[in-house]
């Protein structure tokens, strides 16, 4: 029984006499009074004998951990991988043999330069890790939303996580890559240019987590039960297709919802739309790996899928949100050295540094070695071994043994087994143990003028626009220009687009390339976001704008076509307990206009009266949330009466394709528009 009481000083408390809801102190203590610490007195001093406050106040002081040094902003979600192709021929990995058989997750999204803090949307890498609670172990595929890296060797990384983050004397910028300690260093570091071509992309501004791919970035090894081996590297590919927003609209998004993407992650699975990811992997042999252009080992190159196409084998679904986010999220502790029989690490120096790393992270970040017991890091098979002791051990062995080998028979317990046991694949290895760079690595701007061809015009012009805004932010010109002579290694017309942003007229001299770049590689469709669009509204959100007296049935038509197509209405008002519609009935809204701004929607509807209209025309959020869906290509459609506020805009002047009145009937003509995501081509206007 619950009860709502006050103490003589108005304090309210909620009272029960049910053992199981009785707050208690962490011993188990039951807890008479938790709004009031002990005192001498009811005005006098509190004593230091009340081991309630002080057990309260002790744990509460030591509630932080340390945020991970990179990757600190991040979401998770528990989901299932569902195999839907055996693929034993190549591994003996146990996720990988039975169809149909589902394998928990735990997948965390994340950027990479930002504090815990900091805003969803910053233009920034996104980290892709999947946990796979595999019947023989966790397997962690630790990966990007961007199938290459800024660096080939792991001992560059602290450098260029130190130049990307705040600088020491003054402890800003947060969480963005533009200015000039980032350029200074990437200038420096011809290796990472491919990558700052992926970062300079929309590829780093997703519209929402659950539109952006995923890689495993570096080649690993499958292994099969004979010990033969291929080479893999892992993509996921959404199912909801791939979608991105533009630069001004990241910067707007991030004033008003700066958990954008955490957001739209929980609403989605919390309505039961469960975004999924279908698991491909590239296989090839040494012979591709021998004939291939640039080092398989070289994590700034990828592999073309036109050249060896990706083969999916499973679906990752994720459908439930966690219980508790510090438990699940921030605890979840990856580590790329969590592979399984089956499948194994190369020779890529930038993986056998993260081996080392991530263990060495997590023992600081967790506070010791048994962050593996903690139950989202456990594995969900049979585990035992003689580990023991060390801080907040769960597991200890028990009995008399815990060393082996040892002759105690059935009490001794745990034996390795050589069946099942981890065996890595015997690689050759031999060689001079020497600090160098291999020669087939020298290759730096060959697969970055392929991405640049890749893309289509609207794609080309934000990769500029985006080195452009970068660049300008640098406030040392030296650091401009040298970016720029890279820039000219990979294409001239992004060179120019580039320099013309800057309003550099004197071009520097290119860089000198330290192997020549190979300027006849073929256009890979693939690395293109918009030449794989999803051709559907799915998923996406309608911001529908309605005021007092809106046309109820257009409201319904609309709210159920969308529906129709998968996608969700959120409804905006110029007030949130929302607007008497022409039936007389109410409809709550989701948003006040200037909660609601159109940069939280895919696209957007104004449905009011022309009184509304009129009012509405004057007020500035309302402008806004019409000439930003208008600058920012999204699809809009209105009723007669909202027209004053395009006009108030000056947007009703320039209807397009991408604009239309909505009439009797033309709710679904509206959605079909809205496929295309946005109408590209008055950007090009
Ligand atoms: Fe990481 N990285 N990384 N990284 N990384 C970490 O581990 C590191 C790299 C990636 O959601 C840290 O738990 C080194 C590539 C993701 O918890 C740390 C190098 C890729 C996450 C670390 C790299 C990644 C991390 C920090 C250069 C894509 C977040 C906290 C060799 C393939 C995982 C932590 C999560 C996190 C080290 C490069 C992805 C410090 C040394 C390449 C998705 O161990």
């Amino acid at each position: 029984m619950t009860d709502n009481k006050l103490d003589k000083g108005g304090a309210p408390h909620q009272q029960t006499t049910d053992r199981e809801k009785t707050l208690t102190t962490a011993q188990g203590g039951p807890i008479a009074d938790d709004q009031n610490s002990l005192k001498a007195g009811p005005r006098g001093p509190v004593l230091l004998e009340d081991h309630i406050i002080r057990e309260k106040i002790f744990h509460f002081d030591h509630e932080r951990i340390p945020e991970r040094v990179v990757h600190a902003r991040g979401y998770g979600v528990h989901g299932h991988f569902e195999l839907t192709e055996a693929i034993p021929e190549l591994s003996c990995a146990d996720i990988f043999q039975r169809v149909g058989e589902k394998t928990p997750t735990f997948t965390r999204f994340s950027t990479v330069a930002g504090n815990k803090g900091s805003p969803d949307l910053a233009r920034d890498v996104r980290g892709f890790a999947t946990k796979f609670y595999t019947q023989e172990g966790n397997w962690d595929l630790v990966g990007n939303n961007i199938p290459v890296f800024f660096i080939q060797d792991a001992i560059k990384f602290p450098d260029l996580i130190h130049s990307v983050k705040p600088a020491p004397d003054r402890g800003f910028p947060q969480a963005q890559s533009a200015h000039d300690n980032f350029w200074d260093f990437i200038s420096l570091s011809p290796e990472s240019i491919h990558m700052t071509l992926w970062q300079m992309s929309d590829r780093t501004i997703p519209r929402s987590l659950r539109f952006m791919e995923g890689f495993g970035v570096h080649t690993f090894r499958l292994v099969n039960a004979k010990g033969k081996s291929h080479y893999v590297k892992f993509h996921w590919k959404p199912k909801q297709g791939m979608q991105s927003v533009v630069w001004n609209e990241a910067l707007k998004i991030n004033g008003a919802d700066p958990d954008f993407h955490r957001r739209d992650m929980w609403d989605a699975i919390d309505a039961g739309d469960f975004p999924q990811w279908d698991l491909g992997i590239q296989v090839f042999d040494d012979e591709f790996a021998d004939n291939f252009e640039f080092d398989i080992l070289d994590a700034t190159k990828l592999i073309p899928e036109e050249q060896v196409p990706v083969r999916i084998i499973g679906t990752l679904t994720l459908d439930a949100n966690v219980r508790n986010f510090f438990a699940e999220t921030e605890q979840v502790a990856f580590c790329t050295q969590n592979i399984v029989q089956g499948i194994d690490h190369t020779n890529d120096p930038l993986l056998q540094g993260r081996n080392f790393s991530y263990l060495d992270t997590q023992t600081k970040r967790l506070g010791g070695p048994n962050f593996t017991h903690i139950p989202i890091n456990a594995p969900k098979c049979p585990m035992h071994n003689f580990q023991q002791d060390g801080h907040m051990a769960m597991h200890n062995p028990v009995g008399r043994a815990n060393y082996e080998p040892n002759s105690w028979g059935d009490d001794g317990g745990p034996r390795e087994n050589p069946e099942i046991g981890f065996k890595s694949y015997p690689a050759e290895v031999e060689g001079t143990k020497q600090r160098t760079r291999s020669e087939t690595f020298a290759d730096h701007y060959s697969q970055a003028r392929q991405f640049w061809i890749s893309q289509t015009e609207t794609e080309q012009r934000h990769i500029a626009a985006a080195y452009t805004f970068e660049l300008s932010k640098c406030q040392h010109e030296k650091i401009r220009l040298r970016m720029l002579s890279h820039l000219m290694n990979v294409h001239d017309d992004l060179a120019e687009m580039v320099a013309k942003g800057l309003g550099v007229t004197q071009m520097p001299e290119a860089a000198k390339p330290a192997r020549d770049p190979i300027t006849d590689l073929p256009p890979s469709d693939a690395l293109s976001i918009l030449k794989n669009g999803p051709d559907s509204f799915a998923g996406r959100k309608l911001g529908l704008f309605i005021a007092e007296g809106a046309d109820a049935d257009m409201v319904k038509a609309l709210e159920d076509a969308f529906k129709a197509e998968g996608a969700m209405v959120a409804i905006v008002a110029p007030h949130v307990s929302g607007a008497k519609l022409s039936d007389g009935s109410m409809r709550a809204a989701d948003e006040k206009i200037d909660g609601g701004p159109s940069v939280v929607f895919d696209a957007v509807a104004l449905v009011m009266p022309s009184k509304q209209g009129k009012e509405l025309a004057a007020n500035k959020p309302a402008q806004d949330f019409v000439s930003d869906a208008f600058a920012h290509a999204k699809f809009i459609a209105w009723t007669d009466g909202a027209k004053p506020i395009l006009e108030a805009t000056g947007v009703a002047d320039k209807t397009d394709d991408g604009m239309m009145k909505l009439e009797d009937g033309s709710a679904k003509e509206f959605v079909t528009k809205c496929r295309a995501l946005r109408f590209w081509d008055r950007e090009a206007d």
